[in-house]
């Protein structure tokens, strides 16, 4: 079996809309015969996908499977370069892990790696992300801007914005973002950013953007120690969301933010994350390696650093900690 004419001939499904796609024209296009191409649409079959066949004219695609795989989510995609390039994993230890290694393979900007299922996510601090198999977006995606390795931390905040606002569209909830890359819902955390780089010392050479969404889990898919702590999207609107759509969604705004950034720098950026902040005013815990810190939060800094008020009237940029905002 030829995955490309797979792919092809699922692509084609997905374009025509619901008409019909001829099975002789892509069996004349690859030579092969109309059996072989039969031969792939029972493959689709077997995977899920939904396919009906139309007298004389070809098939059609009748219904989807929920899969976060290359093409669900391009049918929805509207960009340039985020999400042109993917590739699907059905389980993996970790997409962090298989980005790094496509960045150092010179993996185009914008490619994205997508599994249903991490066996070992990763947080901050290695730290455990859980990610319940086809219930979340797990997803890492290499990004190649023009920036210093100074400025990459700001990566973090241009994605919070973006999967805040993709978020925010697609399903009508308004989240907030805790700095720098918690994204809650009523104090509650639907989504995880972890921001890794590889870069020479003047230079990025490669932003791994790690996202990870809780999308379809009901209470029962969390573990107990997280039930306090975490919810998805699916709890708080009382039905599914279509992963594929809200993924080409994010993509979409991640390309549009970073062009941004690239193009009139953090200002405007700055501007819409302060939109979502629930942590700008707040008296806030900073608990860094070193120390622990307590005051109030008077906003960011045009590098994306957390400006903190101490109780003595002096100011502390905050590069890095896991914040508790208290009021
Ligand atoms: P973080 O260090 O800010 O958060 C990790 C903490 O969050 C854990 O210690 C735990 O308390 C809690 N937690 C674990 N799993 C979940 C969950 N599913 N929902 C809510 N809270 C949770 C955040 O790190 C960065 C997470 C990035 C995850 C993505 S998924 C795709 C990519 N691949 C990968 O291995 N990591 C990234």
């Amino acid at each position: 079996m030829n995955s490309n004419v797979k792919n092809e001939l699922l692509k084609r499904l997905f374009e025509a809309n619901g008409g019909p796609v001829s099975g002789q024209e892509i069996a004349d296009e690859y030579g092969l015969s109309r059996t072989a191409i039969w031969k792939y649409v029972k493959e689709l079959e077997k995977e899920g996908y939904e396919i009906g066949t139309i007298r004389k004219k070809g098939y059609t695609l009748i219904g989807s499977p929920d899969r976060v795989n290359a093409a669900n989510v391009q049918q929805y995609l509207t960009t340039n370069n985020f999400g042109q390039h993917i590739r699907y994993f059905e389980t993996c230890e970790s997409t962090q892990i298989i980005a790094h290694e496509e960045a150092q393979n010179a993996a185009p900007n914008g490619t994205v790696i997508l599994s249903e299922e991490q066996t070992a996510g990763k947080g901050r601090m290695a730290r455990p992300w859980s990610s319940k198999s086809g219930k979340g977006v797990w997803m890492s995606i290499i990004s190649r801007p023009s920036l210093t390795p100074q400025q990459a931390p700001q990566m973090t905040l241009v994605a919070a914005v973006a999967v805040t606002r993709a978020i925010e569209e697609l399903t009508g909830i308004e989240p907030t973002i805790k700095w720098p890359n918690d994204i809650l819902v009523d104090g509650k955390k639907v989504t995880g950013i972890l921001t890794e780089l590889q870069a020479d010392p003047d230079r990025v050479k490669a932003i791994i953007l790690g996202i990870g969404i809780n999308v379809n889990q009901e209470l029962a898919d969390f573990p107990d120690e997280l039930l306090a702590i975490a919810t998805s999207l699916r709890i708080l609107m009382g039905k599914p969301v279509d992963r594929a759509q809200l993924i080409a969604k994010i993509l979409g705004f991640l390309e549009l933010y970073t062009t941004m950034y690239e193009k009139h720098g953090f200002s405007p950026i700055k501007l819409l994350w302060e939109g979502y902040s629930n942590t700008t005013g707040k008296r806030i815990r900073a608990v860094m390696l070193n120390e622990t810190l307590i005051g109030t939060a008077i906003g960011i800094s045009d590098e994306g650093v957390l400006e903190l008020r101490l109780d003595d009237g002096s100011i502390r940029g905050i590069y890095s900690a896991d914040i508790e905002v208290s009021t």
